[in-house]
């Protein structure tokens, strides 16, 4: 064995690139068919792990020259920590929430903050790729390690099972079922920094723009549902709650107006998600959930219910929707508020 440096610096690299992207990818992961970005994310926080002995002795020399970076180089590593210790900590279900945070919470606040500082480190640190790193034997290592990072996931899934922790429950998403069936029972969530507003029925109102025009519904519009679908909403802070909704198509608004492109839902807070239009027969605008009207903070009077996609698209307290020719995917990737 060489002494470690330089490769495992770069392992350690391409370990936090794979993590944050599939981080971002389990966040946006919906359905069942994607559930391989969660576990190749699992996968990567336990080779941070697995490199962690082998970067301990290279950061051991690096603390020994004090350099005036020391510190920045000394909170990156202590965010990691965090990070894997959170993420730890709510997939095995030990640990879900620190004080008033969530475990997710630490884990992606944690991450969040590592990056910055992960680019600054790279920048001042930087370990030289060599041609030799695409050797026969670089690629056998690097086979040998995602093998070893893939065993102690399936190993971690079946401690985690076999010691009845609560984390063996959880959804493909890595979610904990809170509320199924139980509308009151289900958590009142925020993306960020959004409120739970106001709204007074009598005085609500709903635009909806097509190239027709725009026309304008109230709150009697949708007091007589004549759709409903079974859904799971699954938030991203990491719970999931199956419900019966009831409501109208999307697809019912409109009427005979020929439009392409996409649909824009927005909240009264201004919170809003943009959807392909050939989505908008599976999209239902719900008024109702177990049989009786929303509650203020489930998004009374109208939501969003979109089955099949993780809960930041399930808009609440709808006032306006707009079809027009944007292509969907013109929005940030995730909500900014
Ligand atoms: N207007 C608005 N709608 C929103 C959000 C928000 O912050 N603002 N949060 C979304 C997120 S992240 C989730 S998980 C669900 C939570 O729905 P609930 O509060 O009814 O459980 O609402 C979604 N709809
Ligand atoms: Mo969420």
């Amino acid at each position: 064995m060489t002494a470690p440096g330089r490769r495992t610096n770069l392992a350690l690299l391409a370990v936090f690139a794979v993590a944050l992207a599939t981080g971002a990818g389990s966040f946006a992961t919906g359905a069942s068919a994607g559930r391989w970005v969660i576990w190749a994310h699992g996968i990567a926080g336990l080779g941070v792990l697995a490199l962690a002995p082998w970067k301990t002795q290279i950061a051991r020399r690096g603390v020994a020259r004090r350099r005036p970076s020391l510190l920045a180089s000394l909170a990156l590593a202590a965010l990691v920590v965090i990070a894997v210790v959170a993420g730890l900590a709510h997939s095995t279900g030990a640990l879900r929430s620190i004080g008033a945070l969530t475990a997710m919470q630490v884990h992606v606040g944690a991450a969040l903050v590592a990056v910055p500082l992960a680019v600054w480190h790279v920048i001042a640190r930087p370990a030289r790729p060599r041609p030799t790193d695409l050797s026969r034997r670089t690629l056998l290592r690097t086979g040998a390690f995602i093998g070893a990072s893939t065993t102690a996931y399936v190993a971690t899934e079946g401690l985690i099972r076999a010691t009845g922790l609560p984390g063996g429950d959880r959804r493909f998403s890595g979610s904990f079922e809170t509320g199924s069936f139980e509308p009151e029972a289900m958590p009142v969530t925020q993306w960020l920094n959004d409120a739970v507003p106001a709204i007074d029925a009598d005085g609500w109102r709903l635009v909806v723009a097509t190239t027709d025009g725009e026309r304008s519904y109230g709150d009697g519009d949708f007091t007589r549902p004549d759709a409903a679908v079974r859904a799971t909403l699954d938030c991203t802070g990491g719970w999931f709650a199956e419900q019966r909704w009831q409501g109208m198509w999307l697809s019912d608004l409109l009427g005979d107006a020929d439009v392409g492109g996409s649909v824009l839902v927005r909240s009264l807070t201004g919170y809003r998600r943009r959807f392909p239009v050939s989505d908008a027969g599976r999209l239902l605008l719900a008024s109702r959930v177990g049989g009786t009207p929303l509650s203020p903070g489930h998004g009374f009077p109208l939501r969003l219910v979109a089955p099949g996609r993780r809960g930041f698209w399930w808009v609440k307290w709808i006032d306006r929707i707009e079809f027009d020719d944007t292509p969907w995917w013109w929005q940030p990737p995730f909500p900014l508020a």
